[in-house]
């Protein structure tokens, strides 16, 4: 078998830069380092990530900050640069061990004296999120003289920046920068101190700072065979880890950074190496005939794994990870629909982060609702701290004009609300843990039931809830009428909430009383079940299908292909005011198909198939978020050959790259987590046919023919249990 836990790359190719930055990136939830070479800097898209802190640089979008680069690194021999961008290699290898979180580089030259190879190495700490090690090895088959300068470059890459104007440099043996940004609110420093071997051969060394960058350089004469090495620490911290800075930071970082750092590294990479190891024991996903997708599913979780957020309490994941400033660094649905499943049945803790995040932004929803006119929780669409919502009014640059085009994702996408609500739920019904009700859950399901109550509307003659002026999942139609979804998913959150407020005699007394000081419960409760019992919910139609909104199919029924013939230019958006598939019924993502997923027991087989079979060949799967809903939803049809193509499709968002890159002249280039959570749902949920009933694991596997065995670890309220599955036959096991 081959090594299914090294994702590799051979040659040097230009135009991979920007997709093996997300590929090979590297991250530890409180950073991500995209995956770029030493010798790269801001035009190759090198970014140090970091999550939860944001800059707005006059009328620019709000984004999280890229920290000054530690890794940056020149090698120089007898006076020649040593770049691949300006040097061909005769060979070059980049190679991630995703099991193990390490990245490698091997690169050789041929000089006009000889080869020239180097290696190196680096990985995040785990445990102590601020903490960056790399070895850095060159061996030259010549007698020669060696320098590299390596050191810290500020000159960060920045969509809407820059956002750091004022820097200070220090140097000796540790190197720093500290940065600030606009309005003096937060700084970041980066710190970076290196350990170099064979100093015997060294002829000179010493630290310089030019333009926006601080450097060691270290000068040695070798010999034909012998190495020039060196060891680097870098540390990251922002203002916003008050608690460790203390005030004092210099002296922390004496004493964080290790004083035996040569002879140290091996033992650093080792407890990394197990750090994961013990992660793995409980995520890993085996599956026995078929290496691409156990490949591409682990890999996936390697993602997944790199961007939770273990160092917080409180902090949710990027839609775009911590691939760089994309997306503005904002939390969207993503995290609550189609990531956090992996968590929940992995690691609640982190699935507890990152609702936590949303009872703590409650406030932000609340004003923002307020902003509206509208009352309870309207969650941001696109959230930064404190819930702020990032989205834009003109969200889109429209290419033909290059202005910016009004778009209503922030307005109109209310099923944002619902996919809290749903989140906080699936934590409470996996884990069994009510604590998250108690520490504010409670009454963010209320709010969002308020929410959805005041939009509710019904005609003086009928007798039923309508929910009016909205964009469901397929962003491409928007303000539409009684999108199904949407409204399926508010009756969900009125069906909880009412739930929750029947059920509070079961709560500590004091919870009980702080609910009671807050709402009408008794009037709430009424007004939740009667909106549960009478929210209209499209029903199919004669033939089965049902209609995404109201008059979806009087819309030009068209091809895809036809659509897309119609784009006058590559970059163009697709929906909004004249977008191409605005006016026929070609959608952007799973739409009614999510809603049918989500809610398959209340449809018959042949319902679920006919809308699946309707809305595929409608569907541009223009959102990462859409193949997994397809493969899942095939698996419950019974169709896991169907689903299989739009699995692959999801595990291999960022292993194949090349997905969407623009909407509109918006950048929307990275990584692409919710399709790693949507695989790992199609996977678990899918073909092992995984749910729970009565405080059991019931497991139906539809395995693809080409799978023979599956195997993996669930935690399931509170247990951990072994499930393998062996054709159609499935056993749990306790742990
Ligand atoms: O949340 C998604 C949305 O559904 C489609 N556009 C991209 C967003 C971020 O992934």
């Amino acid at each position: 078998m081959r090594n299914v836990w090294i994702i590799e790359e051979q040659g040097f190719d230009r135009e991979k830069i920007e997709d093996n930055g997300n590929k090979f990136l590297l991250g530890n939830g409180y950073m991500g380092i995209r995956g770029t070479l030493g010798e790269f800097g801001k035009e190759q898209l090198v970014a140090v990530n970091l999550a939860g802190i944001y800059d707005q640089v006059g009328d620019g979008w709000r984004e999280p900050l890229n920290a000054p680069n530690p890794l940056y690194t020149v090698l120089i021999v007898d006076g020649e640069k040593y770049s691949i961008l300006k040097k061909e290699p005769i060979a070059h290898k980049l190679s991630l061990n995703d099991r193990q979180a390490v990245l490698s580089r091997e690169t050789t030259w041929e000089g006009s004296k000889g080869q020239i190879r180097l290696c190196s190495e680096r990985f995040l700490n785990m445990e102590n999120p601020h903490l960056i090690y790399e070895r850095y090895e060159v061996i030259c088959d010549f007698a020669g003289n060696v320098t590299v300068q390596t050191g810290i470059d500020a000159d960060v890459w920045d969509i809407y920046g820059p956002h750091f104007v004022n820097f200070d440099y220090s140097g000796e043996e540790i190197l720093s920068v500290k940065a600030s940004i606009q309005e003096n609110r937060e700084s970041v420093w980066v710190f970076e101190n290196i350990e170099v071997e064979n100093k015997e051969f060294l002829v000179d060394c010493g630290v310089e700072q030019r333009d926006k960058t601080v450097l060691h350089h270290f000068s040695y004469r070798v010999q034909p065979g012998e190495n020039v090495s060196f060891v680097k620490q870098c540390a990251v911290y922002t203002t916003k880890d008050r608690e460790a800075l203390d005030g004092c930071l210099a002296i922390q970082i004496d004493t964080i950074f290790e004083q035996d750092l040569l002879g140290s590294y091996e033992r650093l990479k080792q407890e990394h190496i197990a750090w994961w190891e013990e992660k793995w024991k409980t995520s890993e996903v085996w599956i026995e005939g078929d290496e691409e997708a156990m490949k591409a599913l682990n890999y996936s979780l390697y993602h997944l794994h790199s961007i939770a957020p273990r160092h917080s309490e409180s902090l949710s994941i990027a839609a775009r990870g911590l691939s760089g400033q994309t997306y503005k660094g904002a939390v969207f649905w993503d995290t609550e629909m189609f990531i956090l499943d992996f968590f929940l049945y992995t690691e609640p803790s982190v699935a507890k982060t990152l609702l936590r995040y949303r009872i703590d932004t409650l406030e932000g929803a609340k004003e923002k609702a307020q902003g509206y006119g509208y009352d309870g929780a309207f969650y941001a669409w696109e959230s930064q701290e404190g819930g702020y919502d990032a989205c834009s009014d003109y969200n889109v640059t429209d290419v033909f004009t290059g202005r910016p085009m009004r778009t209503f994702f922030k307005d109109k996408q209310i099923h944002i609300s619902a996919a809290i609500v749903h989140g906080i739920m699936r934590y409470v019904n996996v884990t069994g843990d009510r604590s998250i009700l108690e520490e504010g859950g409670i009454e963010t399901i209320v709010e969002c039931a308020i929410f959805y109550y005041g939009l509710l509307l019904k005609k003086v003659s009928g007798d039923r809830y309508e929910l009016h002026d909205v964009i469901g999942p397929d962003e491409y139609h928007e303000r539409v009428s009684n999108n199904g979804y949407t409204n399926r998913m508010a009756k969900y959150t009125f069906e909880s909430a009412s739930m929750l407020l029947s059920t509070l005699a079961e709560y500590p007394e004091e919870i009980r009383q702080r609910i009671e000081k807050q709402y009408a419960v008794e009037e709430l409760k009424e007004r939740f079940a009667d909106a549960a019992e009478h929210i209209y919910i499209p029903e199919p139609d004669s033939d089965g299908v049902i209609d995404q909104f109201d008059g979806y199919r009087t819309l030009e029924d068209v091809s895809l292909e036809e659509v897309r013939s119609r784009l006058l230019h590559e970059k163009e958006y697709w929906g909004g005011a004249y977008g191409v598939a605005s006016h026929t019924q070609i959608i952007k993502q799973a739409d009614v198909v999510t809603w049918l997923t989500l809610f398959a027991d209340e449809f018959s087989k042949e319902i679920l198939t006919k809308n699946w079979e309707y809305y595929e060949p409608r569907t541009e799967h223009g959102s990462s978020l859409s193949a997994c809903m397809y493969a899942w939803l095939a698996c419950i049809c019974g169709f896991p050959d169907k689903a299989y193509p739009f699995f692959l499709k999801s595990a291999t968002a960022d292993l194949k790259g090349g997905g969407k890159q623009w909407a509109g002249l918006v950048y929307i280039g990275g990584s692409h987590p919710a399709a790693s959570g949507g695989a790992y749902m199609n996977a678990i949920h899918g073909f092992a046919g995984v749910s729970f009933q009565d405080g059991r694991i019931l497991v139906n596997p539809k395995l693809p023919s080409n799978w023979k065995k599956m195997r993996f670890t669930l935690i399931y309220q509170g247990k951990k249990y072994r499930i393998e599955i062996n054709g159609k036959d499935a056993s749990v096991t306790e742990l």
